[in-house]
C-alpha cells in the first residue's frame, strides 16, 4: 500500500470490509498511530488530552489505500461549467493569494481536532479562475483515489472558509491526510473535506457524493447530528 513504509504498521479497514459487514459508524478507517499528526504534536497544545477523541486526526480512506501523488506532478482539473477549463499544477496553486485558517475539524462520528492550522487558497478565487458561466448551481469534487466524491452548491462554495488546501498542521499536507491538495470545508462535517482532490467540476445540479449515498446530509453544517450537539465551527 503506497504510504506504509511511513507510516508503520498500518493495517487500513478498506471498502471490502466496509461493504460486507460495517455500517457507517465504523467505515473510520483507523490507521497505526504513526500516520496521525495530532495537534499536541504538532503545535504543541496542551489540550489533547482534554476532549473525547484525544485531539487527534483518524486518517480515512475510503479505498483502504493511499493514493501516492508527488507534488511535482500534481495537477487539480477545473471543469464543467467554465469559461476556461483549466489543470492547474501545485506551483500554481501556490502563486495564488493564499489563506490561512486556524479552525476546529469535526467528524460526523462524533471526534474532533481544535485548533488546527490551514493554509491554501479559497475556492471561490479557483473557480472565478476559470470564470463559471451563469448555468454553474453547484459543484462536485472528485479525488485521485477514484472513490469519494463530493458536493457543494456554488454559494457554499464560494465562502470565505472554503479553501483548496496545501498545508496543514503546520507543514505540507502528508499523503495520508490527502495531501499534496485537498479540500477543506471549515463549517461542515469532515467528510466534505474531500482527501487527494483531482478535480473540480461546475455543474447545474449535483449528484449525490459517496458518503451522501451512504445515508449522510447533503448540507453538512457543523451542528445537530443524531441527537449530539457540536458546537459551530467558528
Ligand atoms: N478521499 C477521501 N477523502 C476523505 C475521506 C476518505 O475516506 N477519502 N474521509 C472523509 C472523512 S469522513 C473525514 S472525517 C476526513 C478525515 O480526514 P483525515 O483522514 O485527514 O483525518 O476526510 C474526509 N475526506
Ligand atoms: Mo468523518
Amino acid at each position: 500500500m503506497d504510504g506504509s513504509s511511513s507510516t508503520g504498521q498500518v493495517r487500513p479497514i478498506g471498502r471490502r470490509v466496509f461493504l460486507g459487514i460495517t455500517g457507517l459508524g465504523l467505515l473510520g478507517i483507523i490507521f497505526g498511530s504513526k500516520a496521525q499528526r495530532s495537534v499536541s504534536d504538532a503545535i504543541g497544545s496542551g489540550l489533547g488530552g482534554l476532549l473525547p477523541g484525544g485531539n487527534r486526526f483518524r486518517i480515512y480512506s475510503i479505498t483502504g489505500s493511499f493514493p501516492n501523488i508527488k507534488p511535482a506532478s500534481y495537477k487539480l482539473k477545473v471543469t464543467g461549467l467554465v469559461h476556461t477549463p483549466l489543470t492547474l499544477s501545485l506551483d500554481q496553486i501556490q502563486s495564488m493569494p493564499s489563506v490561512s485558517l486556524v479552525k476546529d475539524f469535526q467528524c460526523v462520528t462524533g471526534w474532533r481536532v481544535s485548533q488546527v492550522p490551514w493554509e491554501g487558497v479559497k475556492l471561490s478565487d479557483v473557480i472565478d479562475a476559470a470564470g463559471a458561466t451563469t448555468e454553474a448551481r453547484a459543484v462536485e469534487f472528485y479525488s485521485y483515489d477514484g472513490a469519494d466524491t463530493e458536493s457543494l452548491t456554488i454559494s457554499q462554495a464560494r465562502l470565505s472558509d472554503v479553501i483548496v488546501a496545501y498545508r496543514m498542521l503546520g507543514g505540507p499536507i502528508t499523503t495520508a491526510h490527502g495531501g499534496p491538495v485537498r479540500l477543506y470545508v471549515a463549517p461542515m462535517y469532515g467528510y466534505k473535506s474531500l482527501k487527494w482532490l483531482s478535480e473540480i467540476r461546475l455543474v447545474k445540479k449535483a449528484s449525490l457524493g459517496f458518503w451522501e449515498q451512504n445515508g449522510y446530509p447533503v448540507d453538512a453544517w457543523v451542528g445537530n447530528y443524531n441527537g449530539r450537539q457540536d458546537a459551530p465551527i467558528t
